[in-house]
């Protein structure tokens, strides 16, 4: 019996090149409206579904193909002599390809299209005849992805026939892409329930080379439904990103994005390690790096500004992973590109855009808003009021402890994060690391200040920091004990702010 393809697709890329090879290979070639009309156009023999249904295309185009005698034909079972009849007393004749490429929703839900304009984006009949072929996929080869031609037309060509094996793959394929589609399109109905009602919707934009170790496989997905600085970021230079790299940009991009203020980020092994906020992109920099020259080294660098010329030369001085800013002068990027391996990113300057944030457990998912506020308010708890720099300095500590694993304490002093206490089991712990860094071969942390991203337990933290000459400190506060730290901090003549919001990250 002669074998039939039903071809529907919005995207037409590549889409004549694999019906003229089916229409070679004796397969009768029917289309919706759009696609008829360029395969027609384009001078194919096709056939016009409607001459299949019966039916006029209706209602706009919502009814085009969902009929039995496209389904009958797709998904009775070819060696069932029960179904086989079944369709043969109705008339009905089997398609043995299904070739379809859905409506765009993904794209054009986060466009600024109007609510309706993006409901008739929810393709019906494309995944119903999807998901019937790939059902049936034993007898059916169905593709939902242009890439896929290629293939399909190799397998025809070498062996005459496309295996069990890459049919039950392309069928998988379909499943994958529909439960994304429909997720997206509950994420965009029930957006303001989130977290309550949230379905993942992620594409792959492309493999990667392996995971957090080589032995992990392991891939790059971006969100269908949401924008976001790591979507669409664009690498000017160096060699392919890797799944470490890609979650170190991440977080100091955040942290950068944290400051309206020109500011830059250093991050090792998903930390900050350097920190620091300037009048001019090279010397926010100079004194991010400075924090911690010895982390620095084989890093992240986030800059939320444009690097001229001399901060590209400053950082070519050390071995960097990634720079990543929103550009590049032209003379910067010659500079950063002599070095062939150094990934150059450029990215749009943009606050966080995810509402909500996972944490995967050993066979769940946990799910919650993102951390979106940074201070209740400040609350000076103490008989000595903070300076303007200090007050400065703690809101940078504030910014950072924020993207520091718990317990995070971080030292600040004139707008850069000296010491940085991350990741300890203990509070006094963290602080004595911040503390023990922050100081280096100075006398004294006089003038810095001390911020906590959860409150001191015991005063054994304010004692710590006064031991340094530390003379300020910003916490959520809320311990039953936060009359002794206070008392602590009156004692040691410091200054003590609570913010009343906590920066927990485990
Ligand atoms: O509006 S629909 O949900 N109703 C249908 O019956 C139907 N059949 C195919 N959308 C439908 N399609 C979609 O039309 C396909 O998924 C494809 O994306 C598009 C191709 O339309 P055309 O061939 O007119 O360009």
């Amino acid at each position: 019996m002669k074998k039939r393809a039903l071809i529907s697709v919005f995207d037409k890329t590549g889409i004549l090149e694999f019906a003229q090879f089916l229409n070679q290979k004796g397969v009768e070639i029917i289309s919706t409206g759009g696609t008829y009309k360029f395969l027609k156009e384009n001078g194919l023999s096709v056939i016009d579904v409607s001459e299949v249904t019966n039916f006029k295309e209706m209602l706009d185009g919502r009814v085009k193909t969902l009929h039995p005698n496209i389904h009958g034909g797709i998904l009775a079972i070819r060696d069932n002599k029960e179904h086989m009849d079944t369709i043969a007393k109705e008339g009905i004749e089997t398609i043995d390809y299904v070739v379809v490429n859905l409506y765009p929703f993904f794209r054009e839900v986060q466009t600024d299209k109007t609510f309706d304009e993006k409901i008739e984006f929810i393709d019906i009949g494309g995944p119903t005849m999807l998901r019937s072929a790939a059902k049936s996929f034993k007898d059916v080869i169905v593709i939902c992805e242009t890439e896929d031609y290629e293939k399909v037309m190799k397998e025809i060509e070498n062996n005459g026939e496309v295996s069990f094996e890459t049919k039950k793959r392309l069928a998988g394929k379909v499943f994958n892409l529909t439960s994304a589609y429909d997720a997206a399109i509950s994420n965009f109905l029930l957006e303001e329930e989130y977290p309550k009602y949230l379905n993942v919707s992620y594409e792959k934009k492309f493999d990667l080379r392996y995971g957090e170790n080589p032995h992990q496989s392991s891939a790059y997905y971006v969100s269908t439904t949401e924008n976001g600085s790591m979507k669409d970021f664009v690498q000017l230079n160096g060699k392919e990103l890797s799944f470490n790299n890609i979650r170190d940009m991440d977080i100091a991009w955040k942290v950068a994005n944290e400051f309206d203020e020109i500011a830059c980020c250093a991050v090792k092994h998903s930390t900050p390690c350097g920190v620091a906020v300037a009048d001019d992109v090279f010397m926010a920099y100079k004194k991010a790096h400075d924090c911690d020259p010895v982390s620095i080294f084989g890093g992240i660098v986030a800059i939320n500004r444009e690097i001229d010329a001399k901060t590209a030369q400053e950082l070519n001085k050390i071995f960097l992973e990634i720079v990543i800013a929103p550009a590049f002068t032209d003379e910067a990027l010659e500079i950063l590109k002599s070095k062939k391996n150094l990934r150059v990113i450029k990215c749009e300057v943009a606050k966080p855009q995810d509402k909500v944030e996972y944490v995967k457990v050993d066979g769940g998912i946990l799910v919650q808003q993102t951390n979106q506020k940074m201070i209740d308010n400040m609350e000076v708890v103490t008989k000595k009021q903070p300076t303007e720099q200090e007050l400065k300095d703690m809101e940078l500590g504030m910014k950072v402890v924020k993207h520091v694993k718990s317990n995070a304490i971080v030292v600040v002093k004139d707008g850069a994060a000296t010491g940085v206490g991350t990741g300890q089991t203990n509070r006094i712990w963290a602080t004595q690391h911040a503390l023990e860094h922050a100081k280096g071969d100075l006398e004294s942390l006089e003038g810095a200040i001390l911020a906590s991203d959860a409150f001191f337990p015991f005063r054994d933290c304010v004692d710590e920091a006064a031991k340094y000459g530390i003379k300020a400190l910003v916490q959520p506060g809320g311990s039953i004990r936060d009359k002794e730290s206070i008392e602590a901090a009156d004692e040691h003549g410091m200054t003590m702010v609570f913010t009343g919001i906590r920066h927990f990250k485990h």
